[in-house]
């Protein structure tokens, strides 16, 4: 089964895009073809990659033509924030636009694939290229949650003075600033998180600030960078693409358009899923308390009200 070699096809030749392309590359997840409507800077770094790793299994293109029959989909075209622009919300009218013709790529070309988008506001354009390509609502997510999440584990250990790889967090809702962190279900190295805040004498400020410097993470590499991040959204696309290919059963926090979960029906918002072979093969509903169930709602209706307001109706 596994001797297949997988078609793996990157939408946007940016910064994302490009990174996307040489994890994947170095991780030898398959082919690669990598499109953007700008045509030298998709040939451009599909040689300087391949000259990197010697490989001759990368291609830039600007034609969609190239994408026939992918195992996989990585949308990440579109316009990004710069700084200034303090909502990724204000993107929503001219991705939308972008969002409309990589779907119908995707119906010509390639209409069985994985789709993975990145593009801002992400849940939101989840739901259009959901609408749009007429995929299966386990065919298509949106990535936030795993770079929301690492984030949220990288600023919790540093407050604890532990390795963010012993920090287990979870980060539920859309990729905005009503995101919401669930520090009563986080775990670090296994220990419930308010038993080791206690332990370390931490107060509720010091967890305030942690979540705080999570909800406003990218802002804060936007404006060092005066660009949007984009090694670790890479790294969390790559994982949910490696976790589709090698059919690993991976539970991640990803865009997901809800059906009854958790009480909402028709909006794409971030929640844990399984990832396989067959796309997302499950969902699963943590139970929160009165608090969390209503800020989850409320990014989830935020959400909502941006799909509304690009005049979609269903
Ligand atoms: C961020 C942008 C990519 O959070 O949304 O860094």
């Amino acid at each position: 089964v596994e001797n297949r070699v997988y078609k793996i096809s990157i939408i946007g030749a940016g910064r994302i895009g490009g990174t996307i392309a040489h994890l994947a590359a170095l991780k030898n997840l398959g082919h690669i073809v990598l499109f953007d409507i700008d045509e030298g800077l998709a040939q451009g770094k599909a040689l300087d990659l391949s000259h990197s790793l010697a490989t001759d299994t990368i291609i830039g293109t600007h034609s969609y033509q190239d994408i026939t029959d992918s195992d996989v989909v990585i949308v990440t075209a579109g316009t990004a924030r710069t700084p200034g622009v303090t909502s990724r919300d204000a993107l929503c009218e001219a991705n939308v636009a972008v969002m409309r013709s990589v779907a119908e790529a995707i119906k010509s070309y390639t209409p069985s694939a994985f789709v993975i988008v990145i593009t801002n506001p992400v849940d939101v354009m989840t739901y259009v290229m959901h609408k749009f390509a007429e995929l299966n609502r386990n065919m298509v997510l949106g990535m936030s949650g795993i770079l929301d999440t690492s984030r949220y584990n990288y600023f919790l250990s540093q407050a604890l003075g532990v390795s963010p790889k012993a920090v287990q967090g979870i980060v539920l809702g859309g990729h905005g600033d009503d995101m919401v962190p669930l520090p009563r279900l986080t775990t670090v190295g296994g220990v419930p998180l308010m038993e080791v805040l206690n332990q370390k004498g931490l107060d509720e400020h010091a967890l305030t600030q942690v979540i705080e410097k999570t909800r406003y993470g990218g802002t804060t590499i936007l404006n060092l960078l005066k660009t949007s991040a984009f090694y670790a959204p890479a790294s969390g696309a790559v994982e949910m693409l490696e976790a589709y290919l090698h059919d690993q059963k991976k539970i991640l926090p990803c865009s997901v358009c809800l059906n009854g979960e958790y009480d909402v029906r028709d909006v794409c918002v971030g929640v844990p899923v399984v990832i396989g072979q067959t796309g997302v093969e499950g969902v699963i509903e943590l139970e929160l308390n009165e608090m969390e169930q209503m800020n989850f709602k409320k990014s989830a209706q935020s959400v909502e009200m941006m799909v509304k307001s690009i005049g979609w109706t269903s």
